[in-house]
Formats: C-alpha cells, structure tokens, sequence
C-alpha cells in the first residue's frame, strides 16, 4: 500500500517512542512508512527525504527527536507537507531541551509540536490521520469510531476501584 505517512526519527533509539505513532495509525488503517533520518548524522539523507517525500505520496510527515531535536524544523523547511514533530525525552533534561527545540519554531515555517513522549507520538499518530481525514472520509470514520470507543470505555468503567 502507498505509504500516506512519514514516521521519521533522529535515531533508532528513538523508535520505544515513535511505535506509539506507528500504532495509532495502524488502528486507523493509514498506511505509513518509518526511517531513521538524523539531521546532524545524516544531513543529505534528511534533504532528500523531506524534498521528495510530498512527490512520493507523502500526505503528513511525523518527525520525533530528542536532545537539539533539529530534524522536525529543519525536514519542515524542506517541504510543503504538514510536519508533526514529537520530543523525545532525553536521559539529560527529561525532553525539556526536545520539546523547546522543537516548539520554538521562528515565524514563517510551521511545525506542530506535541506533548513529549508516548503521549506526543500517540497523539501524532491521531492528528495525521485527522488531517487526512479532511479529504478522505473513510479515514475520517475511522477516527470517529476510535474516539466513540474511547468514550464508551470511560463511561462503561465508572468505578477506578473495580476489577
Ligand atoms: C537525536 O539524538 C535522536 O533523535 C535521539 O533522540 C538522540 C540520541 O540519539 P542516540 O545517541 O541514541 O542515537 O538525534
């Protein structure tokens, strides 16, 4: 299946955070396609890959880093896709340092940040196929049905202290 998604990472060790994207894409039936694209170790790699990806197919791309997490503002200005950027947390500053590096974007080229970790890449996943969703309704029932889901699970498991 053509891949709609981009899930990059800075580094493999980045991937126990960035299968969370993976997942929910996967639940939502979005085709996807993962790469280790670091833009520091291999810079011409990342060029490539931001400047061909909207021409391959790409609809979305989701770039998760951690530390100086340049890769997700640097592949933005290398392509007109929208670009989804999750801060990995680092060991140093817990992903402080990933988040602002990622959130700070100057005016002029767009990377929508999310939450750091699990919760960032999950929600990456979520908000990739929601943009998809724009203009493709079969993706957009899919993600209608996971919230649906989501909200009859908390309604039907009132009670924190059941089994
Ligand atoms: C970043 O540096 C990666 O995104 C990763 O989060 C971090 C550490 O990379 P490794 O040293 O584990 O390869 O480029």
């Amino acid at each position: 299946m053509q891949p709609r998604v981009g899930v990059i990472m800075g580094s493999k060790s980045d991937w126990p955070v960035m299968e969370h994207a993976v997942n929910m894409l996967t639940r939502l039936g979005v085709a996807y396609e993962t790469r280790v694209v670091s833009a520091h170790r291999t810079p011409d790699l990342m060029f490539e890959y931001a400047s061909t990806a909207a021409e391959r197919g790409i609809e979305v791309i989701i770039a998760g880093a951690g530390g100086a997490a340049h890769l997700p503002g640097m592949v933005a200005s290398k392509t007109p896709l929208p670009v989804l950027g999750v801060p990995v947390e680092s060991k140093a500053l817990k992903g402080m340092d990933s988040l602002l590096s990622i959130a700070q974007m100057p005016g002029g080229i767009a990377v929508g940040t999310l939450a750091i970790g699990k919760a960032g890449a999950t929600n990456a996943g979520l908000l990739a196929a929601q943009i998809i969703g724009t203009h493709d309704p079969e993706v957009r029932r899919a993600v209608e049905a996971f919230r649906a889901e989501q909200t009859r699970n908390v309604l039907d498991n009132p009670d924190p202290d059941a089994e």
